[in-house]
């Protein structure tokens, strides 16, 4: 603990708090009001500190920080509009059950609503995305100040990692003069070596995390029930544990269902077996005669809901019995015609499920040999394309991902075709996207944190008008040393509108005024101004050279207007060659 003053004082026993408890990166942006807690951060050996002007691309940095590893990340900074940047990741956070710690200086009460200057009212400012707010207050520099400090940051750590969803926490902190670490004599009054010292190297308070063991009574029956249905199927959507592979793989062998895979579920490429792995349902379903056709009994849901429409539209008008995983307690249950939502470990209800199945039953023939004819279909249609096409793009680096890399996908267009087009693989990657929100802000603050988290290769898969959004964001590139590639899919403009029936319904320079909203954005020169290298890529045959270059910007222009007719032809294609002869 730093006795220099009451104020370091306190903003150390903190942060000497959250590194017991295990945090091991924060982010900050600089201010003078929050400068007590930035020094602590600094200065506490266990924690790596990032500096980020910008706070809203710094607390995207944070998530995908924490994203990426699971683990809490604290994000830092100053008082006023600082405090109402941190807004939209804390958004993202929320609904993605990322663990967040947001510290925010603020001014003493007495410096409040009186014109003092960068002051706004930061009480609640979250409001209802963080798991939990605490006003922390002003306190003397005594034992039960340092303990409540202390105490403070093990609750908080706590709250961020899970009761059991894990999410945002949001701790306002109020500092007075001096705020630099200047020595104020007889100000640290504390004597209690607890407060003065807390229980090195443990936490003040351990927090023991909530057990998720399913109990024999709920394997046992959802088992019986998976033995007497039909015709059955997994889904399974975004969810970040590896661990999930193997044991849901022999589910699906031993029920006999397909898995559709979205690729953020961390099933459809991986070392596992990925036998009943389907990976072009969102084409398939589109198709009204295959859906009906693959009507289930009983669907097993994994993970989040995936985004594809078909996929949603078919669990939504299915008379199946749709069982929801959903281990952290939230309601990831769009579809209102859930039969249940099981609270228990994924990975374990996996596991017993399939040892209580025992014998394997037949393949689910109808699904794999409709992923047969239509990846089929979406190759050869693909081929007689020669300029890169933002399925295309799926397809080459579908080929070109390896183990260990991570990758980050925008939302729009980038995450959908993700979904419809990338290809089953054995690559061991880990796939990251922000859709909780789905907003298309910090993304690639967050691919660049995740990277600096994980020290993992890095793709991230940006739309033009994305890159646009979170330009500043690659000023954090500095903070990185391991490869981050950032593939700006570039089609001028928002192309997932061109799917809406606004389309249509508005005149054509209205939809392009309003919505399209093309503005020519210089890819070079935006590498440019960062000092990053740039390639534009003519041919997709040459992705594995541009990602192999390593850090940098790689352009893939892509043609607008001949996308929304190509993604209509590929559906129709794969659902043909689907459609049993
Ligand atoms: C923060 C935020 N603002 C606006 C939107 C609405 N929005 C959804 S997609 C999109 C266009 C994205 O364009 P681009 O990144 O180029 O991707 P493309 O649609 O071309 O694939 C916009 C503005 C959003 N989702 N999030
Ligand atoms: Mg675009």
């Amino acid at each position: 603990m730093d006795t220099t003053n009451a104020n370091t004082a306190l903003a150390s026993a903190l942060v000497e708090e959250l590194a017991r408890c295990g945090l091991r990166q924060a982010v900050l942006s600089p201010g003078s009001r929050s400068t007590p807690l930035a020094v602590a951060l600094w200065r506490q050996a266990e924690i790596e500190v990032s500096v980020i002007v910008d706070e809203r691309s710094g607390a995207f940095f944070a998530l995908g920080a924490a994203q990426a590893s699971g683990a809490p990340v604290a994000i830092l900074c100053t008082s006023g509009t600082a405090a109402a940047n941190l807004h939209p990741a804390i958004c993202e956070a929320d609904h993605s059950s990322v663990p967040l710690i947001a510290l925010t200086a603020d001014r003493p009460p007495e410096l409040r609503g009186i014109g003092a200057g960068q002051a706004i009212d930061q009480l609640k400012l979250y409001g209802d995305s963080v798991r939990w707010f605490c006003e922390v207050g002003t306190h003397e520099a005594d034992d039960e100040g340092l303990l409540h400090y202390r105490s403070t940051a093990c609750r908080a750590f706590a709250a961020a990692r899970g009761k059991p969803r894990p999410g945002p926490v949001h701790l306002n902190l109020a500092w007075r003069e001096p705020l630099a670490p200047l020595p104020v004599e007889a100000v640290v009054t504390a004597r209690e070596p607890l407060a003065l010292e807390g229980r090195d190297p443990r936490p003040l308070t351990a927090v023991t995390s909530i057990d998720l063991e399913p109990s024999e009574f709920l394997l046992d029956e959802v088992a019986g029930h998976i033995a007497e249905a039909g015709a059955g199927a997994i889904v399974a959507g975004r969810q970040l544990d590896p661990e999930l592979r193997e044991p849901l793989a022999h589910l699906a062998g031993a029920a006999g269902y397909p898995i559709l895979t979205e690729p953020t579920s961390q099933l459809r490429c991986g070392p596992h077996d990925r036998s009943h792995v389907v990976t072009t349902y969102d084409l398939l379903l589109r198709d009204a005669g295959f859906a009906r056709t693959a009507a289930p009994e009983l669907i097993l849901r994994f993970g989040e809901m995936p985004t594809s429409k078909p996929l949603r539209e078919w669990l939504a008008t299915s008379n199946a019995d749709q069982i929801v995983v959903d281990p952290l307690g939230d309601w990831n249950e769009p579809t209102r015609r859930a039969a249940a939502v099981v609270r228990a470990d994924p990975t374990e209800l996996a596991a017993g499920w399939a040892a209580r199945l025992g014998e394997e039953r037949p393949a689910p023939v109808l699904w794999l040999d409709a992923e047969r004819a239509a990846r089929g279909a979406i190759k050869a249609e693909l081929e007689g394309i020669e300029a890169p096409t933002e399925p295309g793009l799926q397809l080459a680096l579908g080929a070109a991902y390896r183990d260990g890399d991570l990758v980050y996908t925008a939302s729009s267009m980038p995450i959908r075709d993700q979904e419809s087009f990338l290809p089953s693989t054995e690559a061991d990657a880990l796939f990251l996207c922000n859709r909780g929100a789905n907003g298309i802000d910090g993304l690639v603050s967050s691919g660049i944190g995740a990277a600096r988290t994980s020290g993992r290769p890095t793709t991230i898969l940006t739309g033009d008008l994305g890159l646009l959004h979170d330009i500043g964001g690659l000023a954090a590139l500095r903070e990185v040393s391991t490869p981050v590639r950032i593939v700006v899919i570039d089609n001028d403009g928002g192309g997932i509108f061109d799917f809406l029936p606004q389309k249509r319904a508005l005149e054509r320079d209205e939809f392009e005024a309003l919505l399209d909203t093309p503005r020519g954005l210089d890819v070079a020169k935006a590498a440019a101004l960062f000092d990053l290298p740039h390639r534009r890529l003519e041919d997709l045959a040459d992705l594995p050279e541009a990602l192999a270059a390593g850090t940098g910007l790689i352009e893939v222009p892509v043609d607008r207007q001949a996308n929304s007719a190509l993604h209509e032809r590929l559906a129709s294609s794969a659902a043909a060659a689907a459609r049993p002869a």
